[in-house]
């Protein structure tokens, strides 16, 4: 236990360090200032540049052939819109899982592991991280993702497929969690909310904690397109409306959507085990931020 904690806040200072890098990458396109800067090796900022280049010259040439008294200086509307850099537009972030990135809680201890090997995200089996719906104890059978920090609105997708264990247990996708207390587990004050699948039974569960303590199952149904036994499942969250609806998908199928009120409507995300005694495995994980 004390060895997650410690790995999540070590983890924590590093959603820090990646927002300034991400930070730096988007404002990569609107700091061409400096002209043949070679750090910025992206296609359409190469022709946005010659674009630039380009009507810069026409202008010139223009400037050149028209009388000293009919030069117009351009107004403060027209002076905005030039220099306004390219709107960014939704930033996707990919995880194959070849390697260990930062991207991921990880750990291996006595309460259970989370691990990235051969190029899947191993989590479980956990042996001392109580079960979702479990008032009694906290819950911390889930790692974080570190670099997707705290989201509303997302486009979230992974991979997965039962490993080993129990086969009846339940996993999937963290839609959201509110660690008030920073210590990477589901205490009685925080928000939780995550999205899970059974292969033995082939139902899937939406798993929600309030603050105060109380679990609810929001929905538990049966759903036949389900692939059984070890077989790869595709799970996908759409958050909309600032995170207040949620849209779960299974295999392409929407199965359900969640609405929920403005208090839970951010949080991190991740990949969940249920319950203990399970090991799932995970891959080909990307969101979507607008
Ligand atoms: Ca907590």
């Amino acid at each position: 236990m004390t060895q997650h904690m410690v790995q999540t806040k070590r983890a924590l200072a590093m959603v820090g360090s990646f927002l300034v890098i991400a930070a730096l990458a988007c404002g990569g396109g609107g700091g061409g200032g400096a002209t043949n800067t070679p750090q910025v090796n992206v296609a359409g900022t190469a022709a946005a540049l010659q674009s630039t280049a380009d009507a810069l010259a026409k202008a010139q040439t223009e400037q050149a052939n028209v009388p000293p008294t009919a030069i117009q200086l351009p107004t403060a509307e027209a002076t905005t819109e030039t220099v306004q850099p390219t709107a960014s537009g939704p930033t996707t972030y990919v995880d194959d899982f070849s390697a260990d990135k930062g991207n991921w809680e990880v750990f291996t201890n006595d309460v259970g592991s989370a691990q990235i090997s051969d190029g899947v995200l191993l989590l479980g089996p956990f042996k001392e991280c109580a079960d979702v719906g479990q008032a009694s104890a906290p819950f911390g059978c889930f790692t974080q993702c570190i670099s997707c920090g705290t989201v509303s609105d997302y486009d979230m997708q992974v991979d997965a497929a039962y490993i080993s264990g129990r086969s009846d247990q339940t996993f999937g996708m963290v839609l959201r969690f509110q660690d008030v207390n920073n210590n990477g587990l589901v205490d009685k004050d925080d928000y939780y909310l995550d999205f899970e699948l059974s292969v033995f039974d082939k139902f899937f569960a939406v798993y929600e904690h309030l603050a105060g303590g109380t679990w609810k199952t929001l929905d538990q149904r049966t759903e036949d397109n389900i692939a059984g036994g070890k077989q790869i499942n595709t799970l996908r969250a759409n958050s909309t409306e600032g995170g207040t609806k949620v849209a779960l998908y299974l295999n392409g199928v929407n199965v359900e959507t969640v609405t929920l009120d403005s208090a839970s409507s951010s949080g991190t995300v991740g990949l969940a085990v249920g319950f203990r005694n399970m090991q799932a495995g995970f891959d080909n994980f990307s969101i979507t931020l607008p």
